[in-house]
């Protein structure tokens, strides 16, 4: 079989352990025939990521904080000093206060709704930002969202929020890019046992009702939500832009 993105440049942010939704994405990437540039968040993932690099084509592994203006100026030099376009960037990371994740929405303060939409919304305007330069023959963006943008998911609450707006930047970010070639789009995953999802009270349950209700009657697996991400950024996507992907059992179809 060709390899779907053989010859591609591809920048993940997110990996922070081996059960992060970027790591499968990294794997599938690199399965596909993509070089990869990888970011960590701070000295306590770097030894994680790098561990986990090697297995993969990986061209180089850089820090990067999205809430630093620096971190994202370095990265665009990072790609401008790698000499060769890049085609994909994925942008599968957020962040809120964990009792923002456990008390009722109302009681969320202006602090803790500020920080997630910056860690979880802005944060991809800045990267898309940081990226495009690199995207010289066109690219493809891809984020990482959440039913729970749309509907009241229990406890998801300030994250919710965040990945409104966050959908909505997609559609504005895709409607400036488009013109330079550069694609970009939302996966909406089914919910999935990882570090941060962990912090959200009761998340059991939702993946007990997934598994009962969804079409699917099972829940998401992140090698589905890795392909669906070789999808988007492949030439096989090459007319989807500004794009919400859900590769959530089906989840998202039911009302009750
Ligand atoms: O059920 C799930 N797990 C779902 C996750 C369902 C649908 C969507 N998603 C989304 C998440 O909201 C997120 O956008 O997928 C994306 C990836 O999340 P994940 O793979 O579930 O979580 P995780 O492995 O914890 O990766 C998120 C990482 C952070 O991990 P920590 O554990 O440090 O919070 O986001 C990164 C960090 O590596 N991150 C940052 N990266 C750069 N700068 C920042 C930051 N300021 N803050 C967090």
């Amino acid at each position: 079989m060709p390899q779907l993105l053989e010859g591609q440049l591809a920048v993940i942010l997110g990996i922070a352990n081996k059960w992060s939704i970027a790591y499968s994405i990294a794997q599938a990437f690199s399965r596909e025939g993509a070089t990869l540039l990888l970011t960590y968040l701070g000295e306590h993932q770097k030894e994680a990521v790098e561990s986990l690099a090697g297995e993969m084509s990986v061209a180089k592994i850089v820090p990067c904080d999205v809430t630093r203006e620096d971190d994202l100026t370095a990265l665009t030099e990072t790609l401008r000093s790698l000499g060769r376009p890049l085609h994909a960037a994925v942008h599968s990371l957020a962040f809120a206060n964990r009792e923002d994740l456990t008390r009722p929405f109302v009681e969320t303060g202006r602090g803790g709704f500020l920080l997630a939409q910056e860690v979880s919304a802005y944060s991809l305007v800045a990267v898309a930002r940081a990226v495009a330069p690199a995207m010289t023959a066109g690219g493809s963006i891809i984020t990482l969202t959440y039913g729970g943008s749309t509907r009241v998911v229990p406890n998801y609450n300030v994250m919710g929020v965040a990945k409104a707006s966050l959908e909505a930047s997609v559609r504005y970010l895709a409607s400036d890019l488009g013109p330079a070639g550069i694609r970009v789009n939302a996966l909406s995953a089914g919910p999935i046992k990882t570090a941060s999802a962990r912090a959200i009270k009761d998340f059991s349950t939702v993946l007990d009702a997934v598994a009962k209700r969804a079409p699917l009657r099972r829940n998401t697996d992140p090698g589905e939500v890795a392909d669906a991400a070789v999808f988007l950024a492949s030439g096989l996507g090459r007319g989807v832009t500004g794009n919400i992907l859900f590769v959530d059992s089906g989840m998202q179809i039911m009302g009750l």
